[in-house]
């Protein structure tokens, strides 16, 4: 079971200047509650200093301009009260599109905000400079890059270091490679969707509709250019149609909302729906990540989408026993019964990105090789608590039985357990 979290009613968003590993845990990660960083966790960024450029007049062009002040005031009327109150001083800075077109030829995602299609937007894969060419026209206006991978297409290591650091408490992260590790770069594709750091570019108004996480992670995301506005939902109460369906535009909900100043980095919990709009011209960095104490909601989230997928080709199954019939493999197990084990383990990879497999060879890696220092990470034997909780749950299911390789998997991790208990 995952707990539902709230924020009190009449408590603050915390903004930090600073945020000790242990607090960042106890107060944040384990509760699974939202804060901000203030622009001090960005202030020493590359990408601060390069893609962003100071607005020489209030209105520049059209589409740098933020959203109009009615729009503004209509929006933020709401907005939940913060520990401190960020500093307004300077207004927004505008994009450095010089700086950007370095990365022209990289091919990103590009949605067209104007377009809906189902639960998204209309999306194309275009080089970055064709994109950055509209804008310097005045052009392009519902235009968002969203999901660009560039420290992947970087292929990581220094030069992507030189853009950007995520912040100390994020660095335990099991879903990507630790920052500094060389990943393959791309050059005809936007690079692989096995990677979850990416940056985000769109003027004001551009937005991403209401949704949750991939596989019930957490985000951060930091404002490099510009200033966005979030709704945020505590589990279970996103707003819905009367068919279950997730609304897709919920600006007028009632329910927390905070603006992000330029510099600032925002916290995403697990499973906690949001919907984020620029009110100006904005460039953001975002990764999505989990760490050991995430296990038991990410689990759920696979257990969730492992149901859906069996439910989807419940067909496949009488088709299997028909064919098989009461066969008994040599382990013992029906033959029929591991056949669509695998069959529905295959599905949920393609489908969720990964599956039971996927999910025990990720835990497996990150015990090897911890991502981090051990003091931006919980202690051996909490680790190992979070990771004994989703082992019971997980031998208590079927696949445990059912699939061969996810159970070797499993026993490397209860031998790793058994060291770092040891240890
Ligand atoms: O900035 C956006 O438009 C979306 C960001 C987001 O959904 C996230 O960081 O999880
Ligand atoms: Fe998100």
């Amino acid at each position: 079971m995952t707990p539902t979290c709230r924020l009190p009613a009449d408590s603050h968003l915390l903004t930090y200047d600073e945020l000790p590993y242990q607090r960042f845990l106890q107060d944040h990660l384990i509760p699974n509650t939202p804060f901000l960083l203030s622009p001090a966790a960005t202030a020493r960024w590359g990408a601060r200093r390069d893609w962003a450029r100071p607005r020489i007049s209030e209105r520049e062009s059209e589409l740098l301009a933020s959203l109009p002040e009615e729009e503004m005031s209509v929006l933020l009327a709401d907005v939940t009260p913060r520990s401190s109150q960020p500093s307004r001083a300077q207004p927004p800075s505008l994009p450095n599109f010089s700086a950007l077109a370095a990365y022209g030829d990289q091919v990103v995602p590009v949605a067209d905000t104007a377009q809906r299609q189902y639960s998204e937007f209309a999306r194309d894969e275009r080089p970055l400079c064709e994109v950055l060419q509209l804008w310097e026209k005045g052009e392009g206006r519902t235009l968002y890059v969203k999901d660009w991978h560039l420290v992947a297409e970087l292929g990581g290591g220094r030069e992507a270091s030189g853009v950007y650091r995520p912040p100390d408490c994020f660095l335990d992260d099991w879903l990507s490679p630790p920052f500094d590790a060389p990943s393959a770069p791309s050059s005809t594709t936007s690079a692989s969707t096995a990677d979850f750091r990416f940056v985000y570019i769109g003027p004001a108004g551009t937005f991403t509709p209401l949704h949750s996480d991939v596989y019930g992670s957490y985000s951060w995301s930091a404002n490099v250019v510009g200033r966005k506005l979030w709704w945020l939902f505590p589990p279970g109460t996103e707003p819905r149609d009367q068919y279950g369906e997730l609304q897709f535009d919920v600006r007028d909900a009632k329910t927390l909302k905070v603006v992000q100043e330029e510099g600032e980095v925002i916290f995403v919990p697990s499973g906690w729906h949001h919907q984020v709009l620029n009110l100006d011209f904005c460039i953001s960095i975002n990764h999505n990540f989990f760490s050991s104490p995430t296990l038991p909601r990410v689990y759920a989230a696979l257990r969730a989408n492992h149901g859906r997928c069996a439910e989807g080709i419940a067909d496949v199954m009488s088709d299997i026993k028909t064919r098989l019939g009461d066969a008994v493999l040599p382990d013992g197990r029906k033959a029929w019964e591991a056949e669509w084990a695998e069959e529905v383990d295959g599905l949920l990879a393609r489908d969720a990105g990964w599956g039971w497999k996927g999910f025990w060879a990720c835990v497996r890696n990150n015990l090897e090789n911890p991502p981090t220092e051990p003091g931006l990470r919980p202690g051996n034997s909490d680790v190992a608590g979070f990771v004994r909780a989703v082992l019971e749950l997980y031998k208590a299911s079927a696949e445990w039985r059912l699939l061969p390789t996810a159970q070797a998997l499993v026993s490397d991790v209860e031998e790793l357990l058994d060291k770092c208990g040891a240890a």
